[in-house]
C-alpha cells in the first residue's frame, strides 16, 4: 500500500514533439528539460516519455538498435541524467518506455542473427522454415500483411509482430531474457521510477505456431501469438528484479480490450497496472458506453488499480474523436474532468491540456507513421487511387496525435526555430499554452484546477468511488473516505439536464467547468456538457 503511482497524474510525452532545443526539427531532452517549469505549474506528479534510445526510427524510436545510448537526435547519456535529476528536482518521477518484445532489424544481435543457421545469435530470434513458399503459419503483423519475412540467404522467415523492421525477440531462449534484464537493470541503476511495459503480453508465442482462428467477418483472432503460457512467470521476473530499486512502477501495455485478460496481468508480484484500453478506444461521446466501461471496472475488479485516459500516441486525439463541431471545449472539460475525478491513475496525453486537434497529412509525402505508410501501399497494390489511399491511410494514421506541442504563436508554434520532422496542426489562433495561460476560461486554466484540486484532496486519489449512476445523459458518481464525500456530475448531452438529490442542499459548491458559482439547491440544472463537483455533508 501507499506506492507513488496510487496519487500520481501522469503526463504523456512523444519523444520527438515536445520542445527542439537546437533548431533541427526534432523534440530532444535539452528541450524537454526546459519546458518542466511548465509541467510543474500544469501540476502533474509523473512523466512517461516514449522512447529515446539509439534507432533507425522506423516506428520512432519503437525499434531499437542500441539498448544502451541515447539517440543522438534526443541529445547524449548526460543530458539524459541532467534530465532526470531536474525531474527529480521538481518531486516529479519518471517513467520510461521499455520495448523488450523487439529490436531494430539495424541491431547487431539481428544482423548476427542473419548470417548463418549456426551462428550464435541465431535463436535470439524466431526463425521458422516455410511450406511450399509460403510462411511457415498465418499469423498477421499488426499493421497489416504477413507477420513472417522471408530472407533469400539462408532461406527461412523471421517472426516480427510489427513492421519487417522491428523483429521479435525469442524470449525461450534463456540467454535473451538475461540479455532484456541486464538493459533493465542498466535504466534502473540510472534512477527512473517506473517502466511502461511495451506490447509485454506479446513476449510469448506458442511454441507449436498454431494457425490463429479467423472470425466470421475474415478477420484474424490473434489467439497464439499472444498470451501465452510462460509470460506471467517472466513479468514475476520482472517484477522480482526491480524490486531491489525500492517502488518501482511497472506499467503494462497489454494489447486487449477484454478487462479479464487484462486484469489477469496485475498482482503483487506482476505488474502495478495496465492500460485500460477499453475507455481510450471508445469512439463515440456516449455516455452509456462511457458509464457500462466503468462499472464493468469498478464492480468486477474494485480491488486492483485502474488507468483512466481517452488519448495516447497510437490512437486520435480525443477532443477531434468526440467533436462534431459544436461544444469541443466543454466536451474536453467534461472529459478531463472524469479522468481527474474517478478513481484510478489519470493519464494526460501532451496536448490534451490545450485542446490540441488531430492532424490528417494531405500527401502521402507527409505521412511519418509507419503504419500508415504500409496502409497506405497495400491500398494501391490492391488497386485503388492514390487519393483512396491517402484516405485509407489516414484512418489508421497514428500521426493525428503527434504533432508538435503548440506553445505560442510564433513560428512553428514556439515549438522548435527549424522545419519540425512532422508538420505542426493548423493553427488554431487559441490552440496554445500562451494564449490560454491569459484566458481565465481555457482548457489549459481548467485542468490547472482540476488537477490541483485531485493533488490537494486524498480523497479523489486513493477515496472509494461509489454510487455510479447514469440518469438523464448524466453519469454521476460519489469519492469518499474518512470523513469527506464529494459527488462528481457530468452532463454528456448537449441539453440543459436536471439531477435531483436532497442532501444537495445541504453540499458545498466546489468546481464546475462552465460557471464560477453555483446556488445549490435539492435540484440542480446541468448546462450542455457541464461538469459539477460538490462537497456532500458526511
Ligand atoms: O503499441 C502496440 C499496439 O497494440 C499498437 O500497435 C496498436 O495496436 C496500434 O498502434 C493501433 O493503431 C505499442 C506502441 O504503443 C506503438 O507505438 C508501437 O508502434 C508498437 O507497440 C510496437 O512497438
Ligand atoms: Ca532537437
Amino acid at each position: 500500500m501507499d506506492k507513488w503511482w496510487e496519487k500520481a497524474i501522469i503526463y504523456e510525452i512523444y519523444m520527438p514533439s515536445y520542445y527542439d532545443s537546437n533548431g533541427d526539427g526534432i523534440g530532444d531532452f535539452k528541450g524537454l528539460t526546459e519546458k518542466l517549469d511548465y509541467l510543474k505549474e500544469l501540476g502533474i506528479n509523473a512523466l512517461w516519455i516514449t522512447p529515446f534510445y539509439k534507432s533507425p526510427k522506423v516506428d520512432n524510436g519503437y525499434d531499437i538498435e542500441d539498448f544502451y545510448s541515447i539517440d543522438s537526435d534526443y541529445g547524449t547519456l548526460e543530458d539524459f541524467k541532467i534530465f532526470v535529476d531536474e525531474v527529480h528536482k521538481r518531486g516529479i518521477k519518471l517513467i520510461i518506455d521499455m520495448i523488450l518484445n523487439h529490436t531494430s532489424n539495424k541491431h547487431p544481435w539481428f544482423i548476427e542473427s542473419k548470417v548463418s543457421l549456426e551462428n550464435s545469435k541465431r535463436d535470439w530470434y524466431i526463425w521458422k522454415n516455410g511450406f511450399n513458399n509460403l510462411p511457415p503459419n498465418n499469423w498477421e503483423s499488426f499493421f497489416g500483411g504477413s507477420a513472417w519475412e522471408y530472407d533469400s540467404k539462408t532461406k527461412q522467415y523471421y517472426y516480427h509482430a510489427f513492421s519487417k523492421e522491428q523483429v521479435d525477440l525469442n524470449w525461450s531462449n534463456p540467454k535473451v531474457k538475461d540479455a532484456m534484464f541486464d538493459v533493465i537493470k542498466f535504466w534502473l541503476d540510472l534512477g527512473v521510477d517506473g517502466l511502461r511495459l511495451d506490447v509485454i503480453n506479446f513476449l510469448k508465442v506458442n511454441n507449436e505456431f498454431k494457425n490463429n482462428p479467423i472470425d466470421k467477418d475474415g478477420k484474424q483472432i490473434h489467439q497464439y501469438d499472444k498470451d501465452q503460457e510462460g509470460i506471467l512467470n517472466i513479468i514475476e521476473e520482472i517484477n522480482n528484479l526491480t524490486k531491489k530499486y525500492g517502488d518501482i512502477f511497472l506499467l503494462g501495455e497489454v494489447g486487449s480490450e477484454d478487462l479479464g485478460t487484462l486484469m489477469s496481468y496485475v498482482g503483487e508480484n506482476l505488474l502495478d497496472a495496465v492500460f485500460n484500453f477499453n475507455l481510450g478506444s471508445i469512439l463515440e461521446f456516449d455516455p452509456e458506453r462511457i458509464y457500462e466501461e466503468l462499472k464493468k471496472m469498478y464492480c468486477n475488479y474494485n480491488n486492483k488499480i485502474f488507468t483512466l485516459f481517452f488519448g495516447n500516441h497510437d490512437i486520435s486525439r480525443f477532443i477531434s474523436r468526440f467533436s462534431n463541431g459544436y461544444y469541443d471545449e466543454e466536451k474536453a472539460k467534461l472529459v478531463a474532468t472524469l479522468i481527474l475525478t474517478a478513481k484510478g491513475i489519470p493519464f494526460i496525453y501532451y496536448g490534451e491540456e490545450i485542446g490540441m486537434r488531430d492532424y490528417y497529412p494531405q500527401s502521402v509525402n507527409d505521412i511519418r507513421d509507419i503504419q500508415a505508410k504500409i496502409k497506405y501501399y497495400d491500398t494501391l497494390r490492391e488497386g485503388k487511387s492514390e487519393q483512396d489511399a491517402l484516405k485509407i491511410a489516414n484512418k489508421v494514421n497514428r500521426d493525428k496525435a503527434r504533432t508538435p506541442m503548440q506553445w505560442n504563436n510564433n513560428l512553428n508554434c514556439g515549438f522548435s526555430s527549424g522545419k519540425p520532422w512532422i508538420k505542426i496542426t493548423e493553427k488554431y489562433r487559441h490552440i496554445n499554452v500562451e494564449e490560454q495561460r491569459r484566458d481565465e476560461k481555457s482548457i489549459f486554466n481548467y485542468y490547472k484546477k482540476i488537477i490541483s484540486l485531485r493533488n490537494g484532496n486524498l480523497v479523489f486519489q486513493i477515496g472509494e468511488c461509489t454510487d455510479l449512476i447514469l440518469i438523464n445523459d448524466i453519469i454521476s458518481f460519489q469519492r469518499n473516505l474518512n470523513n469527506e464525500k464529494y459527488l462528481i456530475l457530468l452532463n454528456f448531452s448537449d441539453k440543459l439536464s436536471n439531477y435531483f438529490f436532497p442532501e444537495l442542499k445541504k453540499a458545498e459548491f466546489v468546481l464546475s467547468s462552465i460557471r464560477d458559482k453555483i446556488v445549490l439547491d435539492e435540484k440542480i440544472e446541468l448546462l450542455p456538457f457541464e461538469a459539477v463537483i460538490v462537497k456532500l455533508p458526511y
